[in-house]
């Protein structure tokens, strides 16, 4: 299979696109992530001012349908700032907001001072607004912020939530109880590991649970694991894409994993996927500031209320889309699933 080559791609990723043709597809495996052939979808190169890179977004589908997603943008110092960017069908057409959208503050937030990265994004019903948990970085390392928002242009800051180090953290779209709950990935002596928290009014938390432990070893899921994009409310429980880093003599490589968790006790995972489902392949993927890094912080719902897009960040460098069926996530997990608990 031949593939169109783009206008502006380099030689270099001329030749490796070829020679991944070539040599590295792996057909051996079903697809149920499929990248949209026209990725990547956002780079610098479409900024209305100048960054370095484009990656990690969060999304969501506004009221009128189209797509929102705020990225994670750095400049040429290294600190990273999030900006919206729109587009009617959530593909091509997208409208970047001529100005950071969310900067970060250390003035009034001092975690901050290093910048903000990877927002997920949660519309939450009750409240009539969108949630964005972001990590906040300074000199204690990643913490977890928050700030909610109706419109993505006014944000009403609730500061650190989670202490550092901490992040890869999401909101649940609803309570859980009485309670608020939200996914996150402290960083301590037993590991980089994955917890929920339940709060009465999104400022004071607690009852923390580890819900998802990183395995260990040769696994492709060793030593660390964190939530990718929000949790997927599905009638078997929460769907969540989590992702693995594989330390290697090399650098890391981050893939996908699935797991599902109760309904009403999310803590308890009832599914958990033993082989990764989605991994560097292709080679704005693979190469970039930071290779092997395929890193979705987003999806939004396509009207069939079961086509998934997924929107990642590439190689900390740019952002593609990929769609996966629910239902076919379900079904391929429960044919795949493996003790949840056993990590060695
Ligand atoms: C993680 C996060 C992501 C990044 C990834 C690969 O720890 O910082 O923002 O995409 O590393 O560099």
């Amino acid at each position: 299979m031949r593939r169109e080559l783009k206008p502006g791609m380099t030689e270099y990723q001329k030749h490796e696109q070829g020679r991944r043709f070539a040599d590295m597809k792996n057909p051996h495996h079903v697809d149920l992530i499929r990248r949209f052939p026209g990725n990547p979808v956002l780079t610098a190169a479409d900024w209305p001012y100048p960054v370095n890179s484009v990656f990690n977004c969060g999304a969501t589908r506004l009221l009128d349908g189209s797509t929102l997603l705020l990225c994670r943008v750095e400049d040429r110092r290294g600190h990273s700032h999030l900006t919206a960017a729109r587009s009617q069908n959530g593909i091509d057409g997208w409208k970047v907001d001529p100005e950071p959208t969310l900067t970060p503050d250390p003035e009034n937030y001092p975690e901050e001072l290093w910048g903000v990265e990877d927002p997920r994004i949660t519309y939450v019903p009750e409240l009539e607004k969108y949630a964005v948990v972001y990590t906040a970085y300074s000199r204690g390392g990643p913490g977890v912020s928050l700030a909610l928002t109706e419109d993505f242009k006014d944000f009403e800051r609730y500061g650190d939530i989670m202490t550092p180090e901490d992040k890869d953290a999401a909101l649940f779209p609803h309570r859980i109880g009485d309670n608020w709950a939200i996914v996150h990935r402290p960083v301590g002596p037993i590991g980089a590991h994955m917890w929920v928290s339940y709060s009465p009014d999104l400022r004071h938390w607690g009852s923390h649970r580890m819900i998802l432990e990183a395995r260990r070893g040769a696994w492709w899921d060793a030593n660390r694991i964190g939530l990718s994009p929000p949790p997927i409310e599905t009638e078997r429980g929460w769907l969540m894409l989590y992702h693995g880093v594989r330390m290697s003599p090399a650098g890391c490589i981050y893939r996908l994993g699935l797991a599902l968790f109760d309904l009403k006790t999310p803590e308890r995972c009832l599914q958990r996927s033993q082989t990764w489902i989605f991994g560097p392949e292709e080679y704005y993927e693979r190469f970039g500031d930071v290779g092997n890094v395929v890193f979705p912080c987003g999806y939004t719902l396509a009207d069939d209320g079961d086509t998934l897009n997924l929107y990642y960040g590439g190689a900390d460098s740019c952002i593609a889309l990929a769609t996966a069926s629910i239902k076919e996530l379900l079904a391929w997990l429960e044919e795949n699933t493996s003790d949840p608990y056993v990590v060695e």
